[in-house]
């Protein structure tokens, strides 16, 4: 029967009820972990790039079943957060009903597909099973001193109504629906990511992941070698620090600036300059950090009337506040060197104050001012004559002494802001009581249930906070009257610890069992999109090295090996979404062709980690290769009756060295997620098969089976149902993913081949090898193709070509 749909029916039934892909707990030592990220639940039916993310991934996993490995590839969902609450706001349906209804339609989707789910393991982040443990991960970090709460400017989205974190905020604007943000003090809750800023940066190292990806993460930390230095005011007690990667240019110091958020600017700012101050202030606090930071963006600033000095000249120099020195950054104050920094340079010409030279070109001209780069010192005291990058420490030395500087690492890391005030998350595990202050749920007490019944159309406020059958609680602690904390947690937060929730997913009295885990994890592969590099790919690392801290772990990163799909774009080459209406629905094609065609194509049309617009130009060749390979299954018991050999000529040399090509070829092109070539490498046996079924007349039958059994071994990961098919077709045992990975033989690839010296007029030229016994046109052919013989015959007559076998060929070229 030709392939079909009902052919990926019978198989994924057989698969079900036969258990093939249950993990077996017992096998452990030779696990695997194979993890796709999970999905969010959007409603929208599976398209074109779910296939694209989680079909060749299945198809990798099934490779490493058959090479001996016991695989634990999980799926779960992403149900909490904005986009289903979104979507609840619009049409009015309970975002639990709608996100629950969506998990229904894309677990059957994703079973259509023939992925090796082992849905044993499934999980769902809004299920109070889930959740609780969100919440206990929460208190964890508390205890810890890991989470904490503090008032700080936020970013916040006047259209979503809610507080963002700084990845969420792309160009200024909300991620989500592209309105421009704004700030807002709020209390909020921080996890204290930045504690570990250096092992985030330090443990790349040891990691297989894509080198773009480990640098998103290096900038996003940001990690920065400087120093901290003292100012005094010039007329009381009042000192300050700045931060400056360039100490070596403190003797070019004219003034120095303060961010206009910085506490300092009100106590020091003399009353004749209050007025315009304050109103700087205001003005600055309509500018988002990207406005600010921009290099284009005219500066501007005020005086606050008062002076500082300079810690080793002792000259005085004004403090005025600008907003292109951030408050979040570093001290929030900076030293101004105009000479050899662009924003204070073009700050300095604009407000006319002076402009000191102090680095000079080490060759040739000093260059232009503002001159940035490093180089020698002048009009720098004792310093005058030293090099940048000695005078750096130097001077940072000298200020020691006087304990007026010190060297400093600054990361521009933030810690995670984790509460928002959104309905559809987790709730904050802690009550509020007016007695004892913040007050963490005992952990008996957990879940803390999200209810039903809330208002969730957003108003600026929690709304939690509406619902009093929620909010009203006595405290744990005193036993009073209370309330509890209205927030609920950044779903990133429930994303940041899943992998560690798989394995152990049933798990009653614990978030899992630490020894299983330790076992079970790091992830082997990881793969996802790399839009994740900054966020949750950097909180699942700091998530992990926490509660290893704890205690709970015994690794250091959850992921060893991580790969990024690409994705398919729209024919319109946009990515696809319902919104621009670009979206393929793989129905058609899998009604038409099978899932596994389907599945197929994507993973020859398209270089895994590239993927590209959509087409579907080679899905009727992937057709017919199909078709090409069912012919020779059918026509095997044929073959079979012919007159066979046990010989090995020098056609079954070729069908051997075809085979053990293809089996190298592939198993090393898959390993690294190269489907397309291994996909080409099978092409070529099938057509290397057909050859020697019509050409080679006394045939070793023996030999032609081996290679189809191996070619549909080879083929399985990529068309599961097909090849269990075919397999069953020639009589073999069910299934071909007990069966194990072909091995290529080193000897089958070695051809025969001898060394010729090829001359031209009489001189040698070229060395070539050549398959030994290759008749004098072969040689000749193989001979012109060499690019060192067609720079020297090009353009010329061929006067006389002679070869002799096995030694030489010589040319007559004038
Ligand atoms: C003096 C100086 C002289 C600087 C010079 C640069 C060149 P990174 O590499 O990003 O850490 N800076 C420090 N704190 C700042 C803040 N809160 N807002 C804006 N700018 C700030 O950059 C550190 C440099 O950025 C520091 O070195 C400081 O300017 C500025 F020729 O100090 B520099
Ligand atoms: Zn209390």
């Amino acid at each position: 029967m030709p392939y079909s749909t009902d052919i990926d029916k019978k198989w994924q039934e057989k698969w079900e009820q036969t258990g093939l892909y249950k993990f077996n707990r017992e096998n452990a030592d030779k696990k695997l972990y194979c993890l796709e990220m999970f999905s969010y639940p959007s409603g929208a039916n599976l398209h074109v790039g779910h296939w694209y993310n989680y079909g060749p991934s299945d198809s990798w996993a099934r490779m490493k079943r058959m090479q001996g490995y016991e695989v634990f590839q999980p799926m779960g969902f992403d149900a909490f957060g904005l986009p289903a609450e979104n979507y609840a706001i619009k049409t009015g349906i309970h975002p639990q009903d709608s996100t629950l209804k969506n998990i229904e339609t894309m677990e059957r989707q994703l079973s259509e597909m023939g992925a090796t789910f082992d849905w044993d393991y499934e999980l769902k982040t809004c299920t109070p099973d889930y959740y609780k443990w969100t919440q206990w991960l929460f208190l964890k970090l508390y205890e810890s001193g890991l989470a904490y709460r503090k008032n700080a400017p936020v970013n916040w989205c006047p259209k979503c109504k809610t507080v963002l974190a700084n990845e969420q905020v792309v160009e200024g604007s909300c991620e989500r629906c592209s309105t421009e943000v704004t700030k807002r003090d709020l209390t909020q809750w921080f996890f204290k990511i930045t504690a570990y800023a250096e092992e985030l940066i330090e443990k790349l190292n040891g990691l297989d992941w894509p080198e773009k990806t480990k640098k998103i993460q290096i900038n996003w930390i940001g990690k920065s070698e400087g120093a901290e230095i003292e100012f005094k005011l010039a007329d009381c007690d009042i000192s300050f620090k700045v931060f400056t990667t360039r100490a070596d240019t403190l003797y070019g110091v004219t003034y120095v600036v303060l961010a206009p958020e910085n506490p300092i600017v009100d106590v020091i700012t003399t009353p004749e300059c209050k007025k315009a101050v304050e109103e700087y202030k205001e003005m600055a606090k309509k500018q988002t950090e990207i406005e600010r930071m921009s290099t284009v963006r005219e500066k501007t600033g005020v005086f606050t009337g008062c002076y500082a000095v300079h810690p080793i000249t002792g000259d005085k120099v004004p403090v005025w506040v600008a907003d292109y020195v951030l408050a979040g950054y570093g001290t929030g104050c900076v030293m101004a060197v105009p000479a050899h920094d662009e924003r204070d340079f073009e700050f300095a010409q604009k407000y006319q104050l002076p402009i000191k030279r102090v680095i000079k070109a080490q060759k040739g001209a000093d260059g232009q001012l503002p001159f940035i780069e490093y180089g020698v010192l002048v009009d720098s005291a004792e310093f005058s004559g030293s090099l940048s990058q000695d005078a750096k420490i130097g001077i940072v030395r000298k200020l020691e002494e006087n304990q007026k500087g010190s060297l400093k690492i600054n990361y521009r890391l933030r810690d995670w802001l984790v509460s928002r005030q959104r309905y559809w998350g987790a709730p904050i595990p802690v009550i509020h009581c007016e007695h004892c202050g913040i007050v963490p749920v005992p952990e008996s007490d957990l879940p803390v249930m999200l209810p039903y019944n809330v208002e969730f159309t957003p108003d600026g406020e929690s709304p939690l906070k509406k619902s009093s059958e929620f909010m009203d609680v006595v405290c744990p602690k005193c036993g009073k009257p209370s309330h509890r904390d209205p927030d609920t947690l950044d779903t990133f937060v429930c994303s940041s610890w899943y992998y560690l929730r798989y394995p152990d997913n049933k798990n009653s009295e614990k978030a899992f069992d630490t020894d299983w885990i330790n076992k079970m994890l790091p992830v082997d592969k990881y793969i996802g999109g790399p839009e994740h590099a900054a966020m949750h790919l950097l909180y699942a690392r700091f998530i992990t090295k926490a509660l290893r801290d704890l205690g709970y772990l015994k690794f250091d990163e959850p992921f060893t090996s991580l790969v990024h799909q690409g994705i398919i774009l729209g024919p319109d080459g946009n990515r696809m979404s319902k919104s621009r209406g670009n979206i393929i629905s793989p129905d058609s094609y899998v009604r038409k062709h099978g899932s596994d065609i389907f599945r197929l194509y994507l993973m020859f049309g398209f270089a895994y980690t590239d993927g590209g617009p959509w087409n579907d130009d080679g899905i009727k060749a992937i057709s017919r290769f199909a078709s090409r390979i069912e012919r020779l299954v059918e026509g095997l018991s044929e073959v079979k009756k012919g007159r066979s050999t046990n010989e090995t000529g020098k056609d079954e040399k070729e069908l051997n060295y075809a085979r053990h090509f293809a089996i190298r070829g592939v198993s090393e092109d898959a390993e690294k997620f190269q489907f397309n070539t291994s996909i080409s490498r099978l092409m070529e046996l099938v057509n290397t098969l057909y050859k020697y079924e019509a050409e080679t007349e006394v045939k070793n039958i023996e030999l032609y089976e081996e290679t189809i059994a191996d070619l549909l071994r080879l083929l399985a990961p990529f068309a599961p149902h097909f090849s269990e098919e075919m397999w069953e077709m020639l009589g073999y045992e069910y299934s071909i993913f007990n069966q194990a990975w072909p091995k290529w033989d080193k000897n089958a690839l070695v051809k025969d081949t001898v060394e010729i010296a090829v001359q031209i007029n009489g001189v040698v030229r070229s060395r070539l090898s050549i398959p030994s016994g290759a008749d004098d046109a072969e040689v000749t052919e193989i001979a012109f193709c060499d690019s060192i013989v067609k720079s020297y015959t090009e353009g010329k007559d061929i006067k006389k070509v002679i070869v002799v076998k096995n030694r030489l060929v010589n040319i007559v070229a004038k």
